[in-house]
């Protein structure tokens, strides 16, 4: 016996990655329902390449009651109604929106990280799935944490476009095309110009000028990993369909070297370390496309400070990300509190 799953938001870029991850992985599902607003109700989608059909479904009129598991991939504002309606049937809800990542009654999971953290999720019956930049980077992070203490961090981001849905991804071709074209570029969904161009600027500005992105880096590894850590981040879009790179600067509390955290990382669940030092001897966001790794890449020993690392690591966004990481989160529910079978 299986689990009977429902996908909100099944026709954005996350929703379909979720779909394309449990046919994949053969998520034991022994019904699933795609969900998504009355705009795409009727339509039809894929599960995953199974050549089975998903008639979408309108959220508004569904009745959640006897569905075990709802993985979430809409924003903050249809989660608050339709989430908490989920959960409250019974069925548990894992959500992609940045709503209840920092509720202390939620749990916010990365499997590879903290899977002992959701057993907390029975106080809402909900469990959060992290930003995908602090997703990737918790993961390359926590090895090198349970090695030799981290207590710093300085992080860049380079984030696709992908990450702002399917309106990003739209406006890097269209604006691409025009440029080639010669017609005029106007910006829409992104405040400056994307193509052939970097904005440091993801999610709204707060009062002291880092960026709800940033800010999310920060509060979201000190819950995953450990409050006492300490970060600052640069969040930064660049002209990239897929995948999120980070330039990351470690500083630890013990020694290690490069070639010890090479070996540690080697290892690492979730962590695929490609680290050649010579020319392509490394992970560029191309390559980690449909790919559920974290990539590690150039890692050295910081000279400016004691005990400092400097790393690149990448991942797809829309998977380890988003999509695989929920899905990886249900299977760890399944494990360890959802039994079946
Ligand atoms: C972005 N972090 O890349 C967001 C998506 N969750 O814009």
């Amino acid at each position: 016996m299986g689990y009977r799953v429902v996908v909100v938001g099944a026709t954005g870029n996350v929703g379909r990655e979720m779909l394309n991850i449990l046919a994949e992985r053969e998520f034991p599902c022994d019904e699933i329902a795609a969900l998504a607003s009355s705009r795409s109700q009727g339509s039809e989608i894929e599960y995953g390449d199974t050549g089975r059909m998903l008639k979408v479904k309108n959220v508004d009129h569904f009745d959640f009651t006897g569905w075990d598991i709802a993985l979430f991939a809409v924003g903050s504002e249809p989660t608050k109604i339709h989430a908490p309606r989920a959960a409250a049937a019974g069925c548990v809800v894992i959500d992609n929106s940045s709503l209840y990542r920092m509720d202390p009654d939620v749990p916010l999971i990365v499997p590879e990280v903290n899977p002992e953290a959701i057993d907390g999720y029975k106080a809402k019956n909900i469990i959060a799935n992290p930003n995908c930049s602090t997703a990737q980077m918790v993961v390359a992070l926590k090895p090198l944490h349970d090695a030799a203490k981290i207590t710093r961090v300085v992080v860049s981001t380079y984030q696709s476009t992908s990450g702002s849905g399917k309106a990003g991804m739209d406006e890097l071709f269209e604006q691409s095309r025009a440029i080639f074209v010669g017609d005029p570029v106007e910006p829409r969904k992104y405040t400056k110009q994307i193509a052939f161009n970097v904005i440091p600027h993801i999610d709204v500005f707060l009062d002291d000028g880092f960026t709800k992105e940033e800010w999310k880096m920060v509060v979201e590894t000190k819950k995953i990993l450990d409050p006492k850590i300490k970060v600052v981040a640069t969040c930064v879009r660049v002209p990239v369909f897929v995948g999120h790179s980070e330039a990351i600067n470690i500083e630890m509390e013990n020694e290690l070297s490069a070639e010890q955290a090479q070996d540690i990382l080697r290892e690492a669940p979730g962590v695929m370390l490609i680290d050649k030092r010579e020319d392509g001897g490394y992970v560029t966001p191309i390559e980690c496309v449909g790919d559920g790794a974290t990539y590690v890449s150039r890692v050295r020993e910081d000279p400016t400070v004691d005990n400092g690392l400097v790393l690149w690591c990448v991942a797809d966004n829309l998977r380890k990300g988003a999509a695989l990481n929920a899905v990886q989160i249900a299977e760890l529910l399944g494990r360890r509190h959802l039994k079946k079978g």
